[in-house]
């Protein structure tokens, strides 16, 4: 049986369109997810959309519709994006399927009845908009630390639970597991800033509005959003509800993908709410930073975002991919600029990769009738091109495995990079002239095919569809498109016609170039 491989994203609020912030994490998660497939894991894919809460039932009124309707209309558009992205989830878990509202109201029960939640009153400093509680210490100059605009005093009957009672066995997991919280700055802000000075309980219902998961045995209050959000990672499995159960399939994820801002949420509140049900942990949070404007941060409440649908009907969804996970680096944040888009499209997409496979289908085409002969002539030249192929894959998954695209894409092109001078060098056009030459520039044509098909097996997680591409135009057999058999350099088998294929990224033409 396969070995699986769990991964998730945030689930998003929908209270307004999704930006390239939310569309850089669903594609992280789905090129991993593909990355793993193509390993030969069974892997497992959920994003979601998080739909309760007083945000939604105030954008919703604002238009003129009830909440329910309102986050129907959104869903679909969300569904939409990720098919226009190429995502293939394998769920997409909406906090107002009866199924999840199922498990969250079972949870809230079971810690209720084993004590680690109890009826207090809350007091105390409320952010809308973010839907966060603040303390009087954690507020900046009577504003939210997170958003900086205005919080309110609020006080209400609501229930709690018991953080500090998990504080001391968080803290050891923390420890002892190197690779739970990533990357590694975000674990030592975690401890020193929220975890050693102390944790409070956690507000987890609430009675001043209606538009969440009702508290089944006490149904004035719905449950407060992080203990109805955050066991979507669970719900999506079937975890005390009636979906097909799929933990022991599945659980513990291998990876949740979220953003920094919800690190301390993933880190903090969920492995505590695991312990307390007597789950295992999941094996990494890995917290990315934020992709920002010149300005600042893109966020959908300030209204400076950037639109991923207008960006991949411009440029295309495989560039746009490429762009965000070669762009952010080290889980740190990230400037966008449409500039900086274009420039790696024109020069990494379509001038190295891009022209590496039309210059190397139009010479089979020209030199062979595509077709590269059995006899082939190898020369001391080839071997660094084969030995930087052969030894690519692994450099590139060590990197993917720790989430860091940018470094394995780095050094796929640094193979695409090798195999364009390896054209120079050889100098197919000059071999061409002498039909002597005719075995040597055989194996030329045949090392250039090869090289491209390690490229393309490795890009496929990036980019599905470029890869797809490649692979078609060498007419590369499907045995030969697997992570295994990238073992070998030389299989490309004998026989296969290779015809000119269409271009793969055209060159964005930019006013500035065309001043030049
Ligand atoms: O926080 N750069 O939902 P949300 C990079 N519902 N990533 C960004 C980003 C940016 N500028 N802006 C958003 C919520 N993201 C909760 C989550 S999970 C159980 C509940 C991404 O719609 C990033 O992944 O505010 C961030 O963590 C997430 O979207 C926040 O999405």
């Amino acid at each position: 049986m396969k070995e699986k491989y769990y991964v998730t994203t945030p689930i998003y609020y929908p209270s307004s369109d999704l930006h390239i912030g939310h569309t850089y994490t669903t594609v992280a998660a789905d090129t991993i997810k593909r990355f793993k497939a193509l390993q030969g894991y069974d892997a497992y894919m959920i994003t979601g959309i998080d739909e309760h809460g007083q945000k939604i039932e105030k954008v919703a009124e604002e238009k003129g519709m009830s909440p329910q309707a309102f986050v129907d209309e959104e869903a679909a558009r969300i569904a939409e994006l990720w098919k226009l992205m190429k995502i293939d989830n394998d769920q997409l878990i909406r906090t107002t399927d009866p199924e999840h509202m199922k498990t969250i109201q079972r949870i809230f029960k079971k810690l209720y009845d084993q004590g680690d939640i109890y009826k207090g009153k809350y007091e105390g400093w409320y952010c809308t908009p973010c839907e966060s509680f603040w303390t009087e210490s954690q507020i900046v100059d009577g504003k939210c630390p997170d958003c900086g605009r205005p919080v309110e005093m609020t006080s209400e009957e609501a229930y709690f639970f018991k953080m500090s009672k998990y504080a001391d066995r968080l803290l050891e997991h923390i420890e002892t597991h190197p690779d739970f919280i990533k990357p590694e700055s975000r674990k030592n802000e975690m401890i020193n800033n929220f975890i050693k000075p102390g944790l409070q309980d956690l507000c987890v219902s609430r009675t001043s509005f209606s538009w969440g998961v009702p508290v089944d045995f006490d149904p004035k209050h719905v449950v407060y959003v992080w203990i109805d959000a955050l066991p979507n990672y669970l719900s999506a499995l079937g975890y005390l509800n009636d979906k097909p159960d799929q933990m022991e399939r599945y659980w513990p994820a291998n990876v949740h993908l979220v953003g920094k801002d919800i690190i301390r949420f993933h880190t903090i509140y969920w492995p505590i709410m695991l312990m307390a049900l007597d789950l295992p942990l999941p094996n990494q949070i890995y917290g990315h930073g934020w992709i920002l404007l010149k300005g600042g941060k893109m966020s959908k409440s300030v209204g400076n975002v950037v639109n991923p649908v207008e960006l991949a009907g411009k440029y295309g969804v495989d560039a746009l991919r490429y762009y965000l996970l070669r762009e952010m680096k080290d889980g740190a944040d990230g400037v966008y600029s449409e500039e900086l888009l274009i420039n790696r499209i024109n020069s990494d997409l379509a001038n190295d990769l891009g022209n590496l496979l039309s210059r190397t289908a139009a010479m089979t085409v020209k030199y062979f009738d595509g077709k590269i002969p059995g006899q082939r002539e190898a020369a001391a030249l080839d071997s660094e091109l084969i030995k930087l192929a052969q030894d690519t894959p692994e450099v590139f998954a060590g990197y993917m495995d720790k989430v860091d695209f940018s470094r394995a894409l780095e050094a796929v092109w640094r193979l695409v990079g090798r195999t364009n001078k390896y054209i120079d060098e050889t100098e197919p056009w000059i071999l061409y002239k002498a039909p002597k030459n005719h075995s040597r520039l055989a194996a030329v044509m045949y090392n250039l095919t090869e090289a491209l098909r390690f490229t393309a097996v490795m890009v496929g997680p990036v980019m599905p569809e470029t890869g797809r591409k490649i692979l078609e135009s060498l007419s590369v057999p499907e045995t030969l498109r697997t992570w295994k058999s990238l073992e070998v350099f030389g299989q490309y088998p004998e026989n296969i016609k290779i015809e000119n294929c269409d271009v793969l990224f055209p060159r964005v033409e930019t006013e500035k170039q065309n001043k030049k």
